[in-house]
């Protein structure tokens, strides 16, 4: 497959170096960061507060979470525009305060070696030319996507439902290139780190891993296009991991080096950090502690109603259609089910146009209310591998993998 929007690449420069620019100012403090729209807040209401929208280069005003580094959430409502997520629009997300703020695409190189034949340094040329291209649509979310919403509360930033997002993703698939760099019998796991760097030498780099047979399954790929343009620089423009049906912790940015080991990796955001309860809910009961943990990997089945929020006032005796979004990661989600009698009844939405198994799919339901008052709307999304949403949600210390039927408040009058 040949995609005809690879080109372009002096007006893409030249916008990423100056959008690179106006990125180091917005990086600064908070102050600077004067575009914040604060009479438009988010309407989730943490302990904190409402949340204040900011400015980044390429975004819109987005859900500001932390500034140094950046975590930015997408507003809720751009979920129910449709299932793909503008770039705009993208949630941002970074654990190292320094972040790359200008980028030369002319100089970058992507480094591949440790347990290999034929270590690599390619250029995006070469990275580009290396296999025919491969696209996907798919879901990127965070570990702690709706973090905020935990029961205790937990530690970290307390996220609503903006950390995630669905775009069509172009690149080669992670496999090319490490054929080509002849992977030893002896390889493990597959490690990969982005152009972002600690400020203190105590704090651990951000180095993710993979098995080796998860690398080279076809699956994982290097995108450096998301929704037909260049990756934005804050979604890890030139080049990043795209790992279909994984948490976004593994999509490394920046994408810099790749390296192969004949061991596990044990280094702090594997081994300490993003680790769940190793059991069949991934969960523990609050202030008792895990026997065992292991690494965060695939998405939970999970659904949203985009088209109603906490507090809508809704008609009695009028249609109104219900609309929304289910994932999962990667059996491909079967059935939507809605509930707008605080669960007593469940009726079956229809499902939208399939862009994937790796993909939101949309889903609507026409309802009509025939009693007024208070009421309570729910959703529940099942897969092709009979996994389907919990009722109560599960807890673990991190706040990791949320994926508990989501409940609107709404009245009837
Ligand atoms: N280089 C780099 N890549 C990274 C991270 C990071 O801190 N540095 N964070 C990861 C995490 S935890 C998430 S959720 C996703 C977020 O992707 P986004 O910022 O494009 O939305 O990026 C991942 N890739
Ligand atoms: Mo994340």
């Amino acid at each position: 497959m040949k995609f005809s929007f690879i080109g372009n690449k002096h007006l893409g420069r030249r916008r990423v170096l100056r959008d690179a620019f106006a990125l180091a100012v917005a990086a600064s403090p908070l102050a600077n960061l004067a575009r914040a729209a604060d009479e438009n807040v988010e309407e989730v209401t943490f302990a904190a507060g409402p949340r204040p929208l900011v400015q980044y280069p390429q975004k819109r005003p987005l859900t500001l979470v932390t500034t140094r580094p950046p975590h930015l959430e997408t507003p809720f409502t751009v979920f129910n525009e449709g299932p793909i997520t503008p770039n705009d629009a993208f949630f941002v997300r970074y654990h190292l305060a320094n972040f790359p703020t200008s980028i030369d695409p002319d100089s970058y190189r992507l480094t591949v070696k440790g347990s290999v034949a034929t270590p690599l340094s390619l250029s995006l040329d070469e990275l580009k030319a290396l296999a025919d291209p491969v696209e996907v649509v798919a879901v990127n979310q965070c570990s702690g996507n709706s973090r905020g919403f935990s029961m205790p509360r937990v530690f970290g930033a307390q996220l609503g439902n903006g950390s995630m997002g669905n775009a069509r993703w172009l690149g080669v698939p992670l496999k090319a290139v490490l054929e080509k760099a002849s992977v030893s019998a002896a390889a493990r796991q597959v490690t990969f780190r982005g152009l972002d760097k600690p400020v203190l030498a105590s704090t651990p780099e951000f180095i993710k891993a993979l098995d080796i047979s998860h690398a080279m399954n076809g699956e994982p790929m290097i995108a450096w296009a998301m929704n037909g343009t260049d990756l934005p620089f804050l979604n890890g423009y030139p080049i990043r991991l795209v790992v279909p049906g994984y948490f976004g912790t593994y999509w490394v940015k920046h994408l810099s080096e790749i390296e192969v080991l004949d061991h596990t990796y044990d280094g702090f955001f594997m081994a300490k950090g993003y680790q769940i309860p190793d059991n069949d809910c991934f969960c523990i009961a609050p202030g008792t502690t895990a026997a065992k943990t292991r690494p965060i990997s695939t998405l939970p089945v999970r659904s949203f109603i985009t088209s109603v929020k906490h507090g809508d006032v809704l008609p009695l005796n009028k249609s109104v259609l219900l609309k929304g979004i289910a994932f999962d990661g990667g059996a491909g989600v079967n059935k939507v089910e809605v509930s707008i009698d605080g669960g007593q009844r469940w009726r079956e939405a229809t499902l939208g146009e399939d862009l994937g198994r790796f993909s939101f799919r949309e889903w609507t339901l026409a309802i009509s209310f025939d009693s007024q008052g208070a009421t309570q709307l729910m959703v529940r999304a099942s897969n092709a591998a009979g996994e389907t949403q919990p009722l109560r949600a599960d807890w673990n210390p991190g706040g990791y993998r949320r994926h508990v039927v989501e409940t609107t408040h709404v009245t009837v009058a």
